[in-house]
């Protein structure tokens, strides 16, 4: 049975008392994006308070470090196993993203909090508790709350390349499975393993009408094997402050947005952003898109793809491009592991040619596992020009660990209409005569280009006329 699951505002709101809530009020999760099947059912129902660290210098770029709070809900019609030290509780990611200009871009990551035992409180609902106290178990209506010291507590975190989102199964983080975690690397005991954020994103001096949200994630185990992960990310809206202590303050602000990745807030700040949600064998990417004009006639193509939880990860993104459309100013941007994190930080490559704009990690899994491809829990950009407007078409997003390819729903390059099919409709005939004739004469304004101003120099005269007529049919 598939049931949709939405928790009321007025409930979480009035309820959200507990530890670490001060502001957990919350909204409700959008049933477009967040479907609720039968057993536990893990969600974060608030993003209730941040912790600021401090800053490190490293290779010359100054990176400061905060954490999140989360408090987690069990929405399921089952307990959820909270057993420390084993393979059967949560891990939790946290995010920082930018909207800014425009686009939203990931600003910063953190490692995984590895979840010990849950408190039994009501932030989302009537809660059934598990037991007294904090067990092991998350009870059916629960929550959970983890402060954002916490989630910032680094001997609590572990790495992200130990999970596969897509299952939920990471090791046991018995003490001979964290004695294999890298160490904080030297000189970074401040910002090791914890959000660390470029300070030039937070810069308010660079960052003039940026709106920054906080994104917190649970993988579970048993969540992911009753298909209950696609509602494990919430959001919430954060601003900044001054530089105290060596870093800028962040304030959490208005309610956390349930049950949704940070990339929706996109089109909530740019309305004319659509997505396309792309349901893999082993996980969910989100794809957002957005075509503006640009000054000079072009067009600015903007697309933020989004792994929610696919293991197999992306490895490449493809556009397609008709003859005739000239594409300029083509740009990729990632966001960096750090902790030592084996993965590798390389830069996509860009190619545009065989009538295909391509994107792709510069080298397959079989080359090397730890290639950069676009995991979860993590927002890559794609961006480029091009003289042609957005029509709506099939991009492709490539799958790094098996090699196939998904379409994607998209706006890609329309196909240029040829000179002189003023309606554009594939046949220069008299249709298309007629409406240059009746533009006749200098175009309005003087401005060149008007409909019939062929070779564009401001008037509609016998050369257009010729023109259209050496293209006719
Ligand atoms: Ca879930
Ligand atoms: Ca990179
Ligand atoms: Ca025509
Ligand atoms: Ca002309």
């Amino acid at each position: 049975m598939k049931a949709r699951i939405l928790i009321g505002t007025i409930a979480a709101a009035g309820l959200a008392l507990g530890v670490g809530q001060m502001t957990a009020t919350a909204v409700p999760g959008d049933g477009g994006t967040s479907d609720s099947q039968a057993g536990p059912d893990v969600t974060v129902g608030a993003i209730p308070d941040v912790s600021k660290y401090g800053a490190a210098t490293i290779n010359g770029v100054s990176i400061m470090a905060y954490a999140f709070g989360s408090t987690s809900c069990n929405i399921g019609t089952q307990q959820l196993g909270w057993y420390a030290n084993t393979a059967n509780h949560p891990v939790i990611p946290q995010n920082a993203y930018r909207i800014k200009n425009g686009r939203i871009e990931q600003i910063g990551m953190s490692w995984m909090k590895y979840g010990f035992c849950a408190l039994q409180q009501s932030l989302c609902g009537t809660c059934a508790p598990a037991g007294s106290g904090c067990p092991s178990l998350l009870g059916i209506g629960c929550s959970d709350p983890y402060t954002s010291g916490l989630n910032g507590t680094q001997g609590d975190l572990g790495p992200r390349s130990k999970v596969n989102a897509s299952t939920g199964v990471f090791p046991a983080d018995t003490a001979a499975e964290t004695s294999t975690w890298p160490s904080i690397p030297s000189g970074q005991s401040v910002i090791g393993r914890r959000v660390q954020i470029n300070a030039n994103d937070l810069n308010p001096a660079q960052n003039a009408g940026a709106v920054y949200l906080a994104e917190c994630q649970y993988v579970h185990p048993q969540d992911a094997a009753n298909n209950n992960d696609n509602n494990n990310a919430s959001y919430r809206l954060f601003t900044v402050g001054g530089l105290t202590s060596g870093a800028y303050t962040l304030t959490l602000a208005g309610s956390t947005f349930q049950q949704k990745p940070a990339i929706y807030h996109w089109g909530t700040v740019v309305p004319s952003v659509a997505y396309s949600v792309v349901d893999m064998a082993d996980g969910r990417f989100i794809v957002g898109y957005n075509v503006t004009p640009n000054t000079d006639g072009t067009y600015h193509y903007e697309y933020a793809i989004y792994n929610m939880n696919s293991d197999s990860s992306g490895g490449s993104f493809s556009v397609p491009i008709p003859a005739g459309v000239t594409v300029t100013n083509a740009t990729f941007k990632d966001i960096a592991y750090h902790s030592g994190e084996p993965y590798n930080g390389t830069d996509w490559a860009i190619s545009n040619s065989g009538g295909q704009l391509v994107w792709q990690c510069t080298q397959t899994f079989a080359q090397n596992a730890n290639a950069n491809a676009l995991r979860f829990g993590t927002l890559y950009n794609f961006a480029f020009d091009a003289n042609s407007p957005g029509v709506t078409g099939n991009t492709a997003l490539g799958v790094f660990k098996t090699g196939a390819s998904v379409a994607v729903r998209g706006l890609v390059p329309a196909t240029p209409c040829r000179s002189g099919d003023l309606d554009c409709n594939g046949i220069i005939n008299g249709a298309d005569l007629g409406s240059l004739l009746a533009n006749w004469g200098p175009c309005p304004g003087g401005t060149p280009g008007c409909p019939g101003d062929l070779n564009n120099n401001g008037i509609v005269d016998g050369a257009d006329v010729g023109t259209m007529l050496s293209n006719w049919g």
